[in-house]
């Protein structure tokens, strides 16, 4: 536990939860220490009664968020063999096996849920559960890894800081190491598309194209559906997620909250970049202090998710050819700490 120490408010992990939506008298006051520990600022820990709304919220946001990790690595992925120098190489290099990290760390935190990450794994397969369809797009030339690392890895951590205050314990602490890693990350991107702009008149055009092609799916789908629309495929109304998530202390800002501190930052390093970005609507408004911006075709989006798209079919066929090919290494990881579980007994016995 951590936060003001306040032991009285926490309860015991006994209570199975809300029990088909009816709450009993002893789930109430359960119910009712939990809130108060949330509403406390206190770190909720999985020894801890969890409501089954909260447990199947953070499970859904913390696959979502693994997923996201590591079919995002496919784009960048896809020009580790035609870096243009062995410097830059080495950096792409180590930041896909970042984004690697991140998806293990995530799973982890998922599994003190009480799900399986094989089963977690079996749910992307299956197209049961999401991840960002940011990664839905390709990365055509050598400046879109520059500008995946300086635009999403950027709309990441915008949106990913204020997780590692949120209220569940193993999330936020997985959180602090990924936003360390996703900040260095866009410095990374950052220096690489500067590099692109002060170079010749055709690099500087490649840089401007990829950030002209990596906008939208930063600043749309890094952040979720808007506050005041219906979300996803689905029936989800985006504003309902994000309170009941705000009031549970999963997150603390709507999604159109952070989309907006998103595109303040950037606007300026855009400048200094010598790059535009791809919206004219794109202006300071000093009454409001922020940044005004064009409208998302959210539609459009809804319609790609609902419907599929030729990158999502490809990702997720990639996704699962890995999966199989790496099968003899978990069969293998499971044999030996089966083995290693063996001798454990032996010399315990
Ligand atoms: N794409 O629940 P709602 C990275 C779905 S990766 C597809 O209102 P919420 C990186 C949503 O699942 C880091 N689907 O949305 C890696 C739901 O459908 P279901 C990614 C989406 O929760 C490699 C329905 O729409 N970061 O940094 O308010 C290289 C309704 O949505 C999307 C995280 O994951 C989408 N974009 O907002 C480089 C951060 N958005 O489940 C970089 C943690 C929504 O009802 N995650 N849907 O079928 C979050 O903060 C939230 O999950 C989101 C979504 C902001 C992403």
């Amino acid at each position: 536990m951590t936060g003001g120490h306040q032991p009285t408010l926490r309860a015991p992990a006994t209570g199975q939860g809300e029990r088909g939506g009816q709450l009993h008298r002893e789930d109430e006051e359960l119910l009712a220490r939990f809130e108060a520990l949330v509403a406390a600022g206190e770190t909720v820990e999985p020894r801890d009664w969890l409501p089954d709304g909260y447990r199947r919220m953070l499970i859904r946001q913390i696959a979502q968020h693994a997923h996201s990790e590591i079919i995002g690595m496919q784009p960048e992925g896809a020009w580790l063999t035609r870096a243009p120098s062995l410097h830059r190489k080495a950096a792409l290099l180590a930041k896909v096996q970042d984004e690697a990290g991140h998806g293990m760390y995530l799973y982890s935190a998922a599994e003190t849920l009480g799900v399986d990450r094989a089963d977690l794994m079996d749910a992307l397969h299956r197209g049961q559960q999401r991840y960002a369809a940011t990664f839905d797009h390709p990365a055509l030339t050598w400046a879109d890894t520059g500008a995946i690392a300086w635009l999403t890895d950027g709309a990441a951590v915008v949106n990913q800081a204020p997780l590692t205050r949120t209220s569940y314990g193993p999330y936020a602490r997985a959180m602090r190491r990924v936003c360390q890693e996703e900040a260095f990350h866009v410095r990374q991107g950052y220096d690489q598309l500067l590099s692109l702009s002060r170079g010749t008149p055709e690099q500087h055009r490649m840089a401007q194209d990829a950030v002209n092609r990596w906008w939208l799916p930063a600043v749309a789908l890094m952040f979720g559906p808007p506050d005041t629309e219906a979300g996803g495929a689905g029936a989800a109304v985006g504003s309902a997620v994000s309170r009941r998530a705000i009031a549970w202390g999963i997150k603390q800002h709507t999604n159109d909250e952070l989309r907006q501190r998103f595109v303040d930052l950037v606007v300026p390093q855009a400048e200094s970049l010598g790059l535009s970005l791809p919206d004219p609507a794109i202006r300071w408004n000093p009454e409001r202090g922020h940044h005004d911006f064009g409208p998302i075709d959210w539609p459009c989006y809804r319609r790609a998710l609902a419907e599929g798209t030729h990158w999502a079919r490809r990702r997720l066929a990639h996704r699962e050819a890995a999966h199989r090919d790496g099968a003899w290494v978990r069969e293998a990881a499971e044999a030996y700490a089966r083995r290693d579980g063996d001798e454990t007994a032996e010399v315990a016995s």
